[in-house]
């Protein structure tokens, strides 16, 4: 064991991201053995893996450290038949007496990141956020604030602790939290009706009659959660920080958006580059309510399952440049559906004006567009209708190398495997 724990703790934690391997896959395992130092010794060893017809890709040897009379062999094979290699270590360690030490069996090739098959597994992702909810950089306009840093870890530990199934907690906020609130709300309700696309303009009249939707009330998220339920199976959980993408993602595919419950620094409530509760509640949820939107934004979760890092990238590339600052096409007019835009009277006015520039969605396109996340955007990307993209998104995830295919079973809120192989 001596050999090998310096390296065990990473090697433990990178490993519980990947899929355990399957008796009939292939992969690589590597071990390290030693033996006594005699005639024969390693011929043995090598033998059994022969009669059990696993094939060896790679070896190496040095003397023991830890005992002079003893050599330590360092071997890759091919996992194709993972049984008859952990009888083969048995006996290496009952039979010839090795000391063996299996080091990894993650599969270099054709590994598949981890992911969650069940809803409750995405509780999982809330220790592993990039960056804690109180952690403000030097330029945040909150950086200097202490009162609306603890305030912000207030929100990061409710989200920190939130587990799936539970209510997510009432916040009482601030007079100044709902000041900041109100003045973002009264000011883009007055370019909704010109700028929003129809989709937004239908539910937002729903959202203030069922959910609090009010300049002088910051809505709670279990009430929204519960509307959006409702309408597409959509729900809201709490999120501390900012996820990776593979993680924000993956929520999507069971129609779960990890929303923040803070709100932006009163100095700025006219754009933040940050998402907050005005984001969420202005921007993401009234589309989330509509089925088509719905489905699109399920079906970018459902692509990242498993897909590699480079796709993953794309794919978070695909959903900026739609969910998050998507226009539409509206007979022959240009409406915004991207919550990024729905939710900062700035970027809304300025995204419908001529200085950007505007493309048309194509994915092969878009998906490798680069693009500033901390003011407003230099090109926007026009989608002809949710069901158009939708089924750009299906053919663009058909390039994703995947060795297997998902779907979702609403029913017991699992994802379901479909190998290919
Ligand atoms: N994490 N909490 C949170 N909220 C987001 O909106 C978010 C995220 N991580 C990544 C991300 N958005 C996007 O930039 C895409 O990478 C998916
Ligand atoms: N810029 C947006 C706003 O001010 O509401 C937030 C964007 C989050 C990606
Ligand atoms: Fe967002």
């Amino acid at each position: 064991t001596l050999i090998i724990s310096f390296c065990a703790f990473s090697l433990s934690f990178q490993e519980s991201r990947y899929i355990e391997d399957s008796p009939n896959k292939n992969g690589v395992i590597s071990l390290i053995f030693s033996l006594k130092e005699e005639v024969g010794a390693l011929a043995k060893v090598l033998r059994t893996f022969e009669e059990k017809g696993i094939n060896l890709t790679h070896i190496e040897s040095r003397p023991s450290r830890l005992n002079k009379d003893e050599y330590e062999f360092f071997i890759n094979l091919e996992g194709k038949n993972v049984p008859a290699l952990d009888k083969i270590l048995k006996s290496l360690r009952s039979d010839i007496g090795a000391t063996v030490h299996e080091l990894s069996r993650t599969k270099k090739k054709d590994t598949v990141p981890w992911f969650p098959r069940s809803i409750q597994e995405l509780d999982r992702f809330a220790n592993q956020i990039l960056s804690y909810g109180a952690e403000l950089d030097a330029d945040h306009p909150g950086f200097k604030d202490p009162v609306y840093r603890a305030r912000r870890k207030e929100f990061a530990d409710i989200a920190y602790n939130y587990r799936h199934g539970q209510p997510i907690p009432r916040i009482t906020y601030t007079e100044e939290e709902k000041k900041t609130w109100g003045t973002v709300f009264r000011e883009l309700k007055t370019l909704y009706p010109t700028h929003a696309c129809y989709e937004h303009n239908h539910v937002f009249p729903l959202l203030e009659e069922y959910c609090g939707y009010r300049e002088d009330n910051i809505p709670q998220l279990e009430d929204v959660s519960n509307f959006l339920q409702s309408c597409t199976g959509f729900r809201l959980r709490p999120v501390a920080g900012l996820l990776s993408s593979r993680d924000f993602l993956a929520g999507l595919a069971f129609r779960v958006f990890h929303s923040t419950q803070y709100i932006r620094h009163a100095s700025k409530p006219m754009y933040t580059p940050e998402p907050d509760i005005c984001h969420e509640l202005l921007g993401h949820v009234p589309l989330f309510a509509d089925p088509s939107f719905a489905q699109f934004s399920q079906e970018i979760g459902l692509a990242s399952l498993g897909a590699p890092d480079d796709f993953i990238e794309k794919l978070a590339t695909v959903y900026w440049f739609t969910v998050e600052f998507g226009l539409c096409k509206e007979g022959d007019s240009l409406k915004a559906y991207g919550a990024g835009l729905l939710s900062s009277f700035g970027e809304l006015q300025y995204c419908l004006s001529s200085k950007p520039e505007i493309q048309p969605l194509v994915l092969e396109k878009t998906s490798v567009q680069k693009y500033p996340v901390t003011e407003f955007q230099p090109i926007y990307y026009v989608a002809e209708s949710f069901k158009d993209a939708k089924d750009k998104l299906r053919k663009f995830a058909q390039t994703i190398p995947r060795p297997f295919s998902v779907r979702y079973n609403p029913y017991t809120q699992r994802i379901e495997v479909l190998d290919n192989a």
